[in-house]
C-alpha cells in the first residue's frame, strides 16, 4: 500500500487532537477517548419505523439496510398487511444499530397511547412517521404523543416515484426529453411538498417537516436532507454511529464518513499507544495491534468494502460481486487484515514517514511525547491508520463508480 497521507494532511488530521488537548486536560482527553473509541460496539441505536398499514415501512426499512425486499434476511413487504408485529432487523455489519419495523396502524379508534405502549416504546431514539399519501390524523396523534414523550419524531413521504410517474403520464411528458423530465419532476415534487405541509397544517402541527422519498432510490429526493436532519439532532456519538453504518448512498456520504472516521481514529490511535503496550518487533515502540487490527476491519465495513456488504451492494446493483471487487486498488479483503498484516504495515510506515511523521507530531502537540515511545508510537499508528483510511476512500469512490455505472455485456 502507498503512503496517501502527505504531512499537510497529516497537520490537518492532528488538528482535532490538539483542540481537544487544548481544551482539557490529558488525562480527560485519553479518558474520553477511550469512551468513545469503541463507540462502534459500545453505542446502541435503535430506529423506529412506523406510519400506516402499507405506508412502506417494511420496504424503507430494507433500503436503509441497502437490501432489495426479496434478500435473504430482509423485512417482508407486499401490497396485503404484512407486519403485525415489531420486527427488529440488525445492521448488516454494526449489530448494535437496529431498525425497528413496527405495525401499521389506520384501524378504527387508534390510540397512539396505547400503540406506543404496545411497541415498547421507550427503546427507540427517534421515530420515522411514513405516509404513502396524505398525513391522517393517527399519523399526528402519534407524532404528537412522541413529542410528549420528548422523543423526536420525521414525518416521511414514501413512493414519491409513483406520484412522479404519474404526472409524467398524464402530461404526456416527453421521456426523452430530459430538460422537460426535471423539470415536470422537480414541479411534481414542490407540489407534494406543499400539499404535505398544509395537509399537516390543517392536523394542527404548527410547522411541519416532511421528507419525500423513494424507497428505491435513497440518493434522490429528500433522503439525503432527511439523513442530515437526524444527525444533526442526535448526540454526537450516536450521530457518528449513524453516519457510519448507513449505505453509500453518494459521494457526500463517503465524504461524511471520512470526517467521523478520522474523528475516530486519534482516539484509537491514542488508546493503542496508552493501553497495550505490545512490543512490535523491529520497531522501537509498542502498541496495541488488536486495535489496529479491529480498527482496520472497522474503516472496512464503514466504507462498504468488507465481503459482507460487497455481496449486499451486488445484489442490490444486479452486478457480480468480483465486478465491485475488481476495481478495489488498496484495500485487502478483511480475511486478510491480520496481527502480521497490521505489523506490517506499522512498520513500513515508520519506514515511510521515519522521523517526518513523529517530529510533526510532536512539534505540533508536544504533549503526545507522554504517550507510551515517547510519542512515536502514536505518531506511527496514527499515520497508518489515515493512510489505510485515504486508501479505503479512494476504492470506496471506486466502489460507488462501478456500482452506479452500465452493466457489463455477457
Ligand atoms: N414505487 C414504490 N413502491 C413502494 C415504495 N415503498 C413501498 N412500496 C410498495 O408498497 C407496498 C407496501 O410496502 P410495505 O413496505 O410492505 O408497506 P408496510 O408499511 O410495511 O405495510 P404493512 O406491514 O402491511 O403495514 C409494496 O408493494 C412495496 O413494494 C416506494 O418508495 N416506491
Ligand atoms: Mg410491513
Amino acid at each position: 500500500m502507498d503512503p496517501a497521507v502527505t504531512i499537510e494532511t497529516l497537520k490537518k488530521d492532528l488538528a482535532e487532537v490538539k483542540a481537544a488537548l487544548d481544551q482539557k486536560k490529558f488525562e480527560a482527553v485519553s479518558a474520553e477517548a477511550q469512551h468513545q473509541s469503541n463507540l462502534l460496539n459500545n453505542i446502541t441505536l435503535a430506529i423506529a419505523i412506523t406510519g400506516r398499514s402499507g405506508a412502506g415501512k417494511s420496504s424503507f426499512v430494507n433500503a436503509l439496510r441497502g437490501m432489495e425486499d426479496d434478500a435473504e434476511g430482509a423485512a417482508e413487504t407486499g401490497v396485503t398487511e404484512t407486519t403485525m408485529v415489531p420486527q427488529e432487523y440488525s445492521h448488516p455489519t454494526f449489530p448494535k444499530v437496529k431498525f425497528w419495523d413496527l405495525p401499521g396502524f389506520g384501524k378504527d379508534n387508534f390510540s397512539a397511547k396505547e400503540y406506543l405502549k404496545k411497541v415498547n416504546f421507550s427503546k427507540y431514539d427517534f421515530f420515522i412517521i411514513i405516509a404513502s399519501g396524505r398525513f391522517t390524523e393517527d399519523d399526528t396523534k402519534l407524532a404528537l404523543e412522541i413529542c410528549k414523550n420528548k422523543k423526536k419524531f420525521y414525518y416521511v413521504r414514501s413512493k414519491v416515484d409513483i406520484d412522479i410517474d404519474n404526472d409524467r403520464r398524464s402530461k404526456r411528458i416527453d421521456v426523452k426529453d430530459t430538460h422537460e423530465m426535471i423539470q415536470s419532476e422537480k414541479k411534481t415534487l414542490d407540489i407534494i411538498q406543499k400539499e404535505s405541509y398544509d395537509n399537516l397544517k390543517a392536523l394542527g402541527e404548527s410547522s411541519p417537516r416532511v421528507f419525500l422519498i423513494s424507497r428505491w432510490d435513497l440518493s434522490k429526493y429528500d433522503f439525503p436532507l432527511l439523513q442530515e436532519t437526524i444527525e444533526k439532532e442526535q448526540d454526537e456519538l450516536k450521530r457518528d454511529v449513524l453516519i457510519m453504518c448507513l449505505p453509500i448512498f453518494t459521494k457526500d456520504s463517503i465524504k461524511k464518513k471520512k470526517a467521523a472516521m478520522e474523528s475516530l481514529i486519534w482516539k484509537k490511535a491514542m488508546v493503542s499507544c496508552t493501553v497495550g503496550l505490545i512490543p512490535v518487533p523491529f520497531l522501537s515502540f509498542g502498541c496495541d495491534i488488536a486495535i489496529v487490527v479491529s480498527t482496520m476491519r472497522d474503516i472496512c465495513k464503514v466504507f462498504g468494502l468488507d465481503e459482507d456488504s460487497l455481496n449486499i451492494l451486488a445484489n442490490r446493483v444486479g452486478k457480480p460481486v468480483e465486478e465491485l471487487k475488481s476495481v478495489i486498488e488498496h484495500t485487502p479483503s478483511t480475511g486478510k487484515i491480520t496481527t502480521e498484516f497490521a505489523m506490517d504495515l506499522l512498520k513500513r510506515s515508520a519506514l515511510w514517514g521515519a522521523i517526518t511523521v513523529v517530529e510533526v507530531a510532536l512539534n505540533f502537540i508536544p504533549l503526545l511525547g507522554s504517550l507510551f515511545g515517547g510519542g512515536s508510537s502514536f505518531a506511527t499508528t496514527f499515520y497508518m491508520l489515515n493512510n489505510f483510511l485515504e486508501n479505503a476512500v479512494k476504492d470506496a469512490e471506486k466502489v460507488l463508480a462501478k456500482a452506479a455505472g452500465p452493466k457489463r455485456r455477457k
